[in-house]
């Protein structure tokens, strides 16, 4: 059994005294984020209430899980802690580095030759530390933990930004960088800042096309990719008991490209239903048990603005498929709306490939319905004119819809089914196009559409959709194509409409699978080694950063000042860059490539103010290192949106950076730049930004009376002699200040665990 049942009665135990105490403490009803949050304080903040989007609490998390990319960086840094065993039950998931281009079978193996160093080394650590190790080929991280670890109630983090989709079984589950995993397994409390609530009021019933990813969507349209910074969503109402778990799933999942600290849903008959599937009805049996706690209390549901600091309804009655898109998931079109803004804005109109599946968009229930339209083009003479790809989510689903013949219809109609991975949705895609300077369409199931993110060409417009509308827009081939409502002419040449599209949510013969892909860890592993080459391109071990010298920072150059959006994509390239994910030299080498230069308006061209010529942003930034001069990031709104990955922020530190100056930074991208000793901080009037020139020379002064919540000071030095200065805002609290002086988190848990 892979889930561990002593641990979930140990949580539950738990509840009855820690909501009654919350209720003394905070004098209210309680919200179920309230009652996961309060559930799982560390023990010294268990009766005390917090100011939401204020206070800094430490939590007690009930599990980590980690992907591949991220889990290299996480676990190099959990074996300097210097611990025999993780602290909590942890799993480790190859799902990021399999690399799609012909298809399941031949795909897997190559990804299992090419990065068979990296593979054994997470075998070899998890092994060692007791952490379940999840093979390549066994599915993606969320898809996997939905369907053996997320447990109503519960609380996990994990590295990757899309963590929340357990939340679609009740569990605030929440994605961070490595480093703070790296203190859930030592044992560590983990800190996070009380979150805001966002409360959405769902009202009647799904129907026809419109689909759960439309709820998202939708959301995604209303609040953008910054309006769920800091706060926690949580989805209650009839609308909400009535959508499948999966499809809670999905919702959840993407509450990431809105910048939400997790999403969430009650516990409910339909999350019985998938425990009871997904044989874990024991575990059903016990939430029941405790249902009460499981789920916001009536009086907060019935008067939702009194209880959430926000809160929005939607009613699924009246909800349009939507399509969100290009080049941001906030951009939503209802399906009525899309084609008209295709062709004002002049998108390509053709669409070359459509893509389904992917962790947000992979459940028997998606595979089902998309098959239904997908099993139309061959009913109806259709030929499906777009290329069609399949990522199944885990060896679970993809053999279960093999089994049931979906699979079968998919090839049918064109399709191509892939490795149970992440494949296309992170850049690792080896796309087959006839000219990549040509712009062109293509619509996935996935959850991001950030330029170049697919398939690595800015010519690329990237729309998202619910996988089966990405079927039928396949199908058709054309983004003006309205499947509600428009004919196709079939090979007969006559005018055929599209069927809604039916799904069934779970299997009715059951799940199946042959070789779920699991590795149990050794009961003592003390004697495994764990073997990193020191000649590896791949793999390196971590030397510690060097402490704060307890001074001002003074002389720094400008490296960048970054114009617009500034993902973790732009700072830190995914795709072909996956491969260095365990060695921090090789990966920094992408440091900052996709950044747009505010002076000229290119990326990875920054002018080094030693020689005065323009150059990779990588190869200055290292330039100022040899010469011993630091420098200084300045960037937009919403800086390092989108991945969890710490190689953002430990580029950066590597190469000698010394301060990251923004008008505002995503949630876990800051706490990476807190947990690695970099100085991370905001503009306190975003119209300062203005002031920064190409060549000026910056001081940040106070910092030898850092304090939480006393601003520091930049002093511009311009070129032509003159120097103007302004405050600067930051959000350490204490203990990050004492990360920051020691150089990094990761060099206090060294010395706690050595004393
Ligand atoms: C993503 O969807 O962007 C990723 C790839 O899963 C990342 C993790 C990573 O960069 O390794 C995420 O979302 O955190
Ligand atoms: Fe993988 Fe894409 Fe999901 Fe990230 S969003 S975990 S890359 S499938």
């Amino acid at each position: 059994m892979a889930f561990d049942l002593d641990m979930i009665k140990k949580v539950y135990d738990r509840y009855s005294t820690r909501v009654d105490a919350a209720r003394k403490a905070t004098g209210k009803h309680l919200t179920l984020t309230e009652k996961i949050l309060y559930a799982h304080l560390s023990e010294g903040d268990a009766d005390k209430a917090f100011g939401r989007g204020v206070d800094y609490v430490d939590f007690a998390p009930d599990r980590v899980a980690m992907q591949d990319a991220t889990a290299q960086m996480a676990l190099l840094q959990f074996m300097q802690a210097g611990r025999p065993q993780v602290a909590v039950p942890s799993t480790v998931h190859c799902d990021h580095l399999i690399q799609a281009k012909i298809g399941a079978d031949v795909d897997l193996q190559t990804a299992k030759d090419v990065n068979l160093e990296v593979y054994d080394f997470l075998a070899s650590v998890s092994d060692k530390y007791g952490i379940g190790f999840w093979k390549p080929g066994a599915g993606i991280i969320h898809q996997v933990v939905l369907e053996n670890y997320a447990f109503p109630g519960g609380m996990m983090i994990g590295t990757d930004s899309h963590t929340p989709n357990a939340g679609g079984l009740g569990m605030i589950a929440i994605g961070v960088g490595g480093a703070d995993a790296c203190d859930v397994m030592a044992g560590l409390p983990w800190e996070l800042k009380f979150p805001k609530l966002i409360g959405v009021n769902l009202t009647g019933k799904l129907s026809g096309w419109a689909s759960a990813k439309d709820v998202i969507l939708k959301v995604a349209g209303i609040l953008t990719v910054k309006g769920g910074t800091g706060a926690i969503v949580e989805y209650f109402g009839e609308g909400a008991r009535s959508l499948s778990a999966t499809g809670k799933g999905t919702i959840c999942n993407m509450g990431a490209e809105i910048g939400a600290t997790t999403s969430i849903f009650g516990y409910d008959e339909k999350a019985a239903t998938y425990l009871k599937g997904t044989k874990r009805g024991e575990i059903a049996d016990l939430a029941d048990a405790i249902a009460e706690h499981l789920t916001g209390d009536e009086e907060v549901y019935a008067n939702p603005a009194q209880y959430f600091d926000e809160v929005i309804e939607i009613n699924l009655d009246e909800l349009e498929p939507h399509v969100n898109g290009p080049f941001t998931p906030d951009l939503a079109w209802p399906i009525s709306k899309f084609a008209a803004a295709v062709k004002e804005n002049g998108w390509p109109t053709k669409l070359e490939v459509g893509l389904i599946g992917s962790c947000t968009n992979s459940s028997y229930e998606d595979i089902t319905r998309s098959a239904s339209i997908a099993k139309q083009a061959t009913d109806k003479h259709l030929k499906t004119k777009a290329e069609f790809t399949i990522t199944p989510g885990s060896e679970l689903v993809r053999y279960t819809v093999e089994r049931d013949g979906y699979l079968g219809t998919f090839e049918e109609m064109g399709g191509v089914v892939l490795a149970n991975a992440c494949g296309p949705c992170i850049g690792q895609w080896a796309r087959h196009t006839d000219d990549p300077t040509r712009k062109n369409s293509i619509i996935t199931s996935f959850n991001r559409n950030f330029a170049k993110r697919q398939d690595g060409n800015p010519n690329t417009h990237a729309f998202v959709a619910s996988p089966e509308i990405v079927t039928a827009f396949a199908i058709a081939g054309d983004l003006t194509f309205n499947p509600l409502t428009d004919t196709l002419t079939n090979d007969k040449g006559e005018q055929v409409k599209f069927d809604e599209p039916e799904g069934i949510e779970m299997p009715l013969k059951g799940y199946a699978v042959q070789d779920a892909g699991y590795q149990a860890p050794a009961e003592d592993g003390s004697a495994v080694s764990v073997i990193v080459d020191p000649k590896s391109a791949r793999l390196q071990l971590l030397e510690p950063f060097k402490a704060w010298e307890g001074t001002d920072l003074t002389g720094l150059k400008l490296l960048i000042k970054a114009k617009g959006k500034c993902t973790t994509d732009h700072i830190s390239m995914a795709g072909p860059w996956l491969k260095f994910r365990g060695h921090l030299d090789n990966i920094s080498n992408n440091m900052l490539i996709g950044a747009i230069n505010y002076f000229n308006l290119t990326a990875d061209s920054v002018k080094n103010e030693l020689t005065g010529e323009y150059g990779p942003v990588p190869a200055t930034q290292r330039d100022y290192k040899a010469n011993g001069i630091g420098t200084i990031v300045v960037g937009d709104e919403n800086y390092g949106e989108g991945s969890s990955r710490e190689h953002a922020a430990m580029e950066p530190r590597h190469l000698g950076v010394r301060a990251i100056l923004v008008k505002s930074f995503a949630r876990i991208h800051e706490t990476n730049l807190k947990k690695q000793g970099m100085l991370g901080i905001t503009f306190a009037d975003t119209a300062d930004y203005d002031k920064i020139q190409e060549d000026d020379t910056f001081d940040i002064t106070g910092l030898t009376t850092f304090a939480p919540g006393k601003q520091l000071t930049v002093v511009l030095h311009h070129k032509d002699g003159s120097t103007e200065s302004f405050p600067v805002n930051h959000t350490y609290n204490a203990q990050q200040i004492e990360w920051f002086k020691a150089g990094g988190a990761l060099n206090i848990i060294r010395k706690q665990m050595a004393s």
